[in-house]
């Protein structure tokens, strides 16, 4: 690992890298060198991220541009440079890797520890989002094409039930059917999209509560990080992918469903900071469509982690077999409690909106 560090400018000798981190896509270490001084080192995911020029070209661009509108350095990621002034090294056989700045003094929530974080973090991307309405979008790679087109997710579900690639069809045969029950209805933004009828902004796509960072002292907003997937996207789909993760009673593999459940009182707390934080720059129907926005997140989701568990298990990272499987049943959970809960999520979003 001390060969790929040191093609970075870093400052003092490196003396420890470790695995670090819960991401499901990339390798994550964290470097401490002698001094103390600590980064983030990333080998970059390349059968998931094709495109890796482009990929770093974009966040190149986002972190520049935001880093004008905030000098702040804790603000914003900071890549480290090559020694040949380089932003990533690497090649098809070592690897892609590119090294940031550890954001010092800060928290990293795996799970809502207290509804003011959550607040904080819902106007953290909130701000992400309202920061990035004058960035050019159409100089954007799309990282992943048709990341949150959930007409295709359903048909890449589709296609990894024909495969059957890891033989594993005839154990999920409720789970298939709970998803294809919701097929139609899962298209419903791209086709708001497509009519014209919600506008594409530049979103972040992967809004986790793990992906944003909190002053330790203060918990207030500092950064907002993981951004291989900034590209055009839905309003809603940002606050919704908060909601999945964030206001889920329960952690994304938990075994027993009876612990998960989509918190109300955290949906609220969630719409609130994200509303105050972009609101006034949301159409209505972007307004309206939030709920929706949090029901597609958690479905595709869903049906994202069981077409890996049809395939083997060969995008997100387990740590044991059958992983991919709980994670959709979480997933499947929120959704049917989101169904149950529906009138009261669209009449707490309407009561914030009118504010
Ligand atoms: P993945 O795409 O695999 O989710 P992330 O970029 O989100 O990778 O990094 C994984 C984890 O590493 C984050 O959830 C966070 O805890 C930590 N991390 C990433 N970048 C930084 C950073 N610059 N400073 C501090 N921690 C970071
Ligand atoms: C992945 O990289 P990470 O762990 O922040 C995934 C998201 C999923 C999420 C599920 C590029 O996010 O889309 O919602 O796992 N990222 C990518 O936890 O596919
Ligand atoms: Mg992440």
């Amino acid at each position: 690992m001390n060969d790929i560090i040191n093609r970075f400018k870093i400052q003092a000798k490196p003396v420890s890298c470790e695995r670090y981190g819960n991401g499901h896509i990339n390798e994550t270490y964290l470097v401490v060198c002698e001094n103390g001084k600590r980064y983030i080192l990333q080998k970059i995911n390349n059968r998931v991220f094709r495109n890796v020029a482009g990929l770093m070209a974009n966040i190149v661009a986002v972190t520049e541009y935001l880093g004008k509108l905030d000098p702040d350095p804790r603000h914003t990621l900071h890549l480290v440079e090559t020694v040949d002034g380089a932003k990533y090294t690497g090649d098809d056989s070592i690897g892609y890797w590119r090294l940031y700045d550890f954001v010092e003094d800060s928290i990293c929530l795996e799970k809502v520890e207290s509804s003011e974080d959550f607040y904080q973090s819902a106007v953290a991307f909130g701000m992400f989002q309202k920061q990035l309405s004058g960035f050019p979008a159409d100089t954007l790679v799309e990282t992943i094409p048709n990341f949150h087109n959930t007409i295709d997710r359903v048909r890449q579900l589709n296609e990894a039930i024909a495969d059957n690639k890891a033989g594993r069809k005839d154990e999920v045969g409720p789970e298939i059917e709970f998803a294809l029950a919701r097929a139609e209805e899962a298209g419903c933004m791209v086709r708001m999209l497509e009519k014209g009828e919600l506008p594409l902004r530049v979103t972040h796509n992967d809004t986790k509560l793990n992906n944003v960072m909190l002053d330790n002292v203060t918990r207030k907003p500092l950064c907002v990080i993981d951004l291989d997937t900034v590209m055009p996207g839905l309003a809603a789909n940002d606050f919704g992918d908060s909601i999945r993760f964030g206001a889920s009673t329960a952690a994304e593999d938990e075994k027993d469903l009876g612990k998960v459940e989509m918190s109300l009182d955290l949906f609220e707390v969630y719409a609130k900071g994200f509303i105050s934080a972009c609101g006034d720059s949301l159409t209505d129907n972007e307004i309206r469509t939030l709920p929706m926005g949090a029901k597609l997140m958690t479905y595709e989701c869903g049906i994202r982690f069981l077409a890996d568990y049809l395939n083997g298990d060969v995008y997100f990272s387990t740590h044991y077999p059958g992983q991919n499987l709980d994670r959709a049943h979480t997933q499947f959970k929120l959704v049917a409690d989101m169904e149950s809960k529906w009138d009261a999520m669209s009449a707490i979003v309407k009561k914030i909106a009118e504010r």
